[in-house]
C-alpha cells in the first residue's frame, strides 16, 4: 500500500474507470476497483490488464445491485474517496432492460451513499451524472441550473442518482457531488457507442473488410470531448473545499453526420450525402455507397441536441478541454486502423461493432 489516499472506483473495467485508475495511481493513491464476478475471471478486463502488476492497484468483488457487497467493500477498504462510475450506460439497452438499468444506474448510487453514510461518512463521493439527464433540452446551452427532461430509462435512472446524491449531501452532510458529464470518447470507448462504432467500421472499410457503415439517426447532435480530460475533472471535484455539482462539456456541438464525415476523411474518403431520415445514404468520391441508414438503430425517443455551458467548471475547477473534435476523431480512427492492421498481421479477426 502507498502512503497516499485510498479510493474505490466502481466501473473500473469501463472507459472512464480505466483512465481514472491511471490518474489516481500516478497521484500516489491506493486504488480499489469494484468488479462483478464473471465465470471467466479475465473477461472484459482488457482496459485494466496493464495495471494488474501495480502494487497499489487492487480488485474487489462486488455488484451495484448488491448492498452487502458495497457495504463490505467500504468497511474493509475505509476509502477517502469513492467514485461511482459503474452503470448500465448504453442508452438503447435501457429500453430493453429498464428495471435492470434503474437498479444498477439509479439505485446503485443510493447503495453506495448508504454504505458511506453508515460506515465512512467522511468519505468523499463522486456520482457519474450525464447530459442524458437534460434529454429534451429546456434551454440551450445546458448549465447546472437547466431543468431535467430525460428521454430514456437510462436518463431517468441518472436523474434519480443525481437527486439522491444531492439529498444525502443536504440530509446527512456528506461530501457528495455529481459531475454532469457530456459525451466523452476515446480509443477505449465501447464498440456499441456511435463514435467508436464509426471509427472501427471506417478502419475496417479502409482495410477492405467491410463495404459500408450501417447507422441510425445522423442528425442528432452531441457535445463530444476526450475522456482522458474528463476524468481529471472527476478528481478535481472531490478536491474542492465544498461539494458542488458541475457540468463538464466542451461547449461545441456536432452532428453524427459531421462525425462520420471526419472519420472517412481521415482515411482519404470524401462523402456526399443524399436523402433524409431512414433514406439517408452517403457515397465516396468514386460513387461507392459507404453509409446506409438502418431503422433498427433509431430510438423510441431521441435526444436531438446537447451542448453544455461549462463556465462554472472553468471558473472553479480550471477546466479547459485540451482536445478538439477533429483531433478526437483522428485519434480514434488512427487507433482503430492500428488495431485492425495488427489483428490482420497476427492472423486474428479484427473487432466488429455489434450489429
Ligand atoms: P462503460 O465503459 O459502459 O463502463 C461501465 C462500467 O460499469 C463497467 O466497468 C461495467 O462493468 C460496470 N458495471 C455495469 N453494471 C454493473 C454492476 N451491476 N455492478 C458493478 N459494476 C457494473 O461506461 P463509461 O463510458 O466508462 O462511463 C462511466 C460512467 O459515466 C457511467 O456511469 C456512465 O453512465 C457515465 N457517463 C458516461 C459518459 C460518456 O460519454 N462516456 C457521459 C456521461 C456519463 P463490466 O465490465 O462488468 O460490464
Ligand atoms: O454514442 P451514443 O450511443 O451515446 P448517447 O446515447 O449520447 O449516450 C452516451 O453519452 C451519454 C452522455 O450524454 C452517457 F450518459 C451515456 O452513458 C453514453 O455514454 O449515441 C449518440 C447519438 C444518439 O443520438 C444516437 O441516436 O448517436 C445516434 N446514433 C445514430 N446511429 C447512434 C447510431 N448511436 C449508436 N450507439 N449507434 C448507432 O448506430
Amino acid at each position: 500500500m502507498a502512503e497516499g489516499k485510498t479510493a474505490i472506483i466502481t466501473g473500473i473495467t469501463g472507459q472512464d474507470g480505466s483512465y481514472l485508475a491511471e490518474l489516481l495511481l500516478a497521484k500516489g493513491y491506493n486504488v480499489f476497483g469494484l468488479v462483478r464476478r464473471t465465470s471467466q475471471p479475465t473477461q472484459g478486463r482488457n482496459l485494466i490488464n496493464h495495471l494488474m502488476e501495480n502494487e497499489c492497484f487492487h480488485l474487489v468483488n462486488g455488484d451495484l445491485t448488491d448492498q452487502s457487497s458495497i457495504d463490505n467493500a467500504v468497511k474493509e477498504i475505509q476509502p477517502d474517496e469513492f467514485y461511482n462510475l459503474g452503470a448500465q450506460s448504453f442508452v438503447p439497452e435501457s429500453w430493453r432492460s429498464p428495471t435492470m438499468t434503474a437498479d444498477v444506474t439509479g439505485l446503485g448510487a443510493l447503495r453506495c451513499l448508504e454504505a458511506i453514510k453508515l460506515v465512512k461518512p467522511d468519505c468523499k463521493f463522486y456520482q457519474a451524472g450525464s447530459s442524458e439527464q437534460f434529454g429534451d433540452v429546456r434551454e440551450i446551452p445546458q448549465t447546472e441550473l437547466t431543468p431535467f427532461y430525460p428521454r430514456s430509462p437510462y436518463g431517468c435512472a441518472k436523474v434519480f442518482a443525481y437527486d439522491i446524491t444531492r439529498n444525502y449531501r443536504e440530509s446527512y452532510g456528506l461530501f457528495a457531488c455529481t459531475g454532469i458529464l457530456f459525451n466523452h470518447e476515446s480509443p477505449r470507448r465501447g464498440l456499441e457507442f456511435v463514435t467508436r462504432k464509426v471509427t472501427m467500421t471506417v478502419a475496417r472499410i479502409a482495410e477492405g473488410l467491410d463495404e459500408f457503415l450501417s447507422i441510425g439517426n445522423v442528425k442528432a447532435k452531441r457535445d463530444w470531448g476526450f475522456a482522458g480530460d474528463y476524468v481529471e475533472m472527476q478528481w478535481r471535484m472531490l478536491q474542492q473545499d465544498e461539494p458542488e455539482d458541475f457540468v463538464i462539456a466542451t461547449g461545441e456541438t456536432n452532428s453524427v453526420q459531421d462525425m462520420i464525415g471526419l472519420a472517412f476523411k481521415r482515411v482519404g474518403m470524401t462523402l456526399t450525402w443524399t436523402g433524409e431520415g431512414v433514406d439517408t445514404i452517403a457515397s465516396d468520391q468514386d460513387g461507392i455507397t459507404r453509409v446506409k441508414t438502418n431503422p433498427k438503430f433509431f430510438r423510441p425517443a431521441e435526444v436531438d441536441l446537447l451542448i453544455g455551458d461549462c463556465s462554472l467548471a472553468a471558473e472553479k475547477l480550471g477546466w479547459t478541454p485540451t482536445t478538439s473534435f477533429e483531433q478526437l476523431v483522428n485519434i480514434m480512427v488512427d487507433s482503430d486502423v492500428k488495431v485492425v492492421k495488427e489483428a490482420l498481421s497476427n492472423g486474428q479477426l479484427p473487432p466488429v461493432p455489434p450489429a
